[in-house]
């Protein structure tokens, strides 16, 4: 009992951390080198040493881009492109934050370039590898994000690497990737909410979105929540992760369109209590994103599966529905949900069902379940906490 209550008073205290501002400067490159004259008709300027962009650090050829007809970004600004040896970093102070989340924008790279080489974000624990995709929005260019591990304590500075590259896919490649708007924010330990067993079920903990833009951001496969982007879930194929800003969101102010199509979704693995019944609810949709035909969701919750289906004419329908089942063992048991569509859009851009709102309630003994769920989510964070600091 007395490790119970120890347990939770040390829980309270980290979970008071509250999310951060974005931690970047200059993420979006509008403050410019010294002396750089790029136009719309010479969109590159060469850095050197002497004259870098502000609040960055780069090793390489990286070159300064100004959006033009030959260039497309994101809110007509400036951006970089790293030459196939090009890398930018900079570092930012920890606030305390329990994991960082980074958006940043992949654009296509300009003049003389068929396709553009991969980018490695890396920070000190992790390094993942993103492409351009090209089919999933309407711009040239597209948004991305990831999530990592807060490992240091308040204070201690970080460093985060972008970097060109090459890809075994491809060796004609001649560019390194343009990269714009880095948005970087702290989040908030997981928490679970009296009535939903799950993390994060109406998901609205998840990346920064870019103000103007229309296109959501891409949430690439991701096998643990430790590197994911959307908090307590894990991403199978590419999902988008959209605003009400700028789509049909069915509750609050963000959800996930599941893109790329059959075996994409989303999941998540928790501890139920053996024997219980479980009901599971969710809100399926279409993001208005004119995405039609019939959406078939295969949801499946440790060995029970149902698939439900929706026809969508695209203009922002939803549709609620739930699921009953029984938790047969005590291991933790995945919750997902997978979709069995191929849709186009339109403009022939891939799109799919949006799902939101996903609730897990338990039909008896909830407040003592949520109290072990709470629990278990706590320790495992001080186990993580305890285990860095060693
Ligand atoms: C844009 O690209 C086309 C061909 O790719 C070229 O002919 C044209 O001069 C370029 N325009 C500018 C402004 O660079
Ligand atoms: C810059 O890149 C070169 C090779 O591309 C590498 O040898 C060197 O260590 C890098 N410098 C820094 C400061 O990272
Ligand atoms: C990143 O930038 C800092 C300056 O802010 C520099 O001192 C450091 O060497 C750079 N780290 C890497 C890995 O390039
Ligand atoms: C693209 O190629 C042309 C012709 O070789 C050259 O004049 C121009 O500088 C190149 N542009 C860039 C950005 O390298
Ligand atoms: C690379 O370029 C060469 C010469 O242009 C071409 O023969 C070859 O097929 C290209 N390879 C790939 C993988 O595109
Ligand atoms: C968003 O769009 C508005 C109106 O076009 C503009 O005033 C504002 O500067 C834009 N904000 C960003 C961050 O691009
Ligand atoms: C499951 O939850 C949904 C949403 O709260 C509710 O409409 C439905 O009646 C519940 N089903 C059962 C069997 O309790
Ligand atoms: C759901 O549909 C998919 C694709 O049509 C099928 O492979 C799967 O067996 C179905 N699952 C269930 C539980 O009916
Ligand atoms: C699309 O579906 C909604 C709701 O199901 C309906 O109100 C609307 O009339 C439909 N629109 C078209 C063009 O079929
Ligand atoms: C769908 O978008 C159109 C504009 O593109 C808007 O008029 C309409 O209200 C939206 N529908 C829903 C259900 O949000
Ligand atoms: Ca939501």
């Amino acid at each position: 009992m007395s490790i119970q209550i120890l347990v939770s008073l040390l829980c309270a205290a980290a979970t008071t951390v509250l999310a951060s501002d974005l931690l970047l400067k200059n993420g979006d490159f509008e403050s410019p080198p010294r002396n750089v004259s790029p136009t719309a008709t010479n969109p590159y300027f060469l850095l050197t040493q002497s004259n870098p962009i502000p609040a960055w650090t780069f090793n390489g050829t990286v070159q300064y881009v100004t959006s033009g007809p030959n260039v497309s970004l994101p809110g007509d600004g400036h951006a970089i492109q790293l030459g196939l040896d090009g890398s930018i970093n900079q570092t930012f102070i920890a606030d305390g934050a329990y994991m960082y989340v980074l958006t940043f924008t992949l654009a296509p790279g300009g003049e003389n370039c068929s396709t553009a080489s991969a980018l490695a974000v890396s920070t000190p624990d992790d390094t993942a590898q993103f492409y351009l995709e090209q089919r999933y929005g309407k711009e040239a260019w597209e948004s991305h994000a990831r999530g990592f591990m807060n490992l240091v304590r308040k204070g201690v500075p970080v460093n985060l690497e972008l970097k060109s590259q090459p890809t075994e896919a491809d060796p004609n490649i001649t560019c390194g990737p343009v990269i714009d708007t880095l948005l970087l924010k702290g989040v908030d330990p997981p928490r679970v909410y009296s009535g939903n067993e799950l993390i994060n079920g109406d998901l609205e903990i998840g990346p920064e979105f870019l103000i103007n833009s229309t296109e959501g951001i891409l949430l690439d496969a991701v096998t643990d929540t430790a590197q994911s982007a959307l908090q307590g879930w894990t991403v199978m194929g590419t999902v988008k992760y959209i605003d009400s800003n700028h789509y049909k969101v069915p509750q609050g102010k963000a959800a996930i369109e599941i893109v790329s199509g059959s075996l994409g979704g989303i999941q998540q693995t928790l501890v139920l209590q053996k024997g219980w019944t479980y009901n599971l609810s969710f809100v399926m949709g279409d993001a208005n994103d004119t995405c039609m035909g019939d959406f078939i969701l295969g949801v499946q919750a440790g060995s029970t599966s149902n698939n439900f289906t929706m026809q969508s004419n695209g203009t922002g329908s939803t549709q609620s529905f739930s699921m009953k089942f029984k938790a047969d063992h005590s291991e933790p048991t995945a919750i997902s949900f997978i979709s069995y569509t191929d849709s186009q859009s339109r403009d022939l851009e891939f799109c799919g069902p949006v799902i939101d709102n996903v609730v897990l309630g338990a039909s008896y003994g909830t407040r003592l379940e949520v109290y072990s769920g709470i629990l278990y989510s706590c320790i495992v964070f001080l186990v993580m906490v305890l285990s860095k600091t060693m």
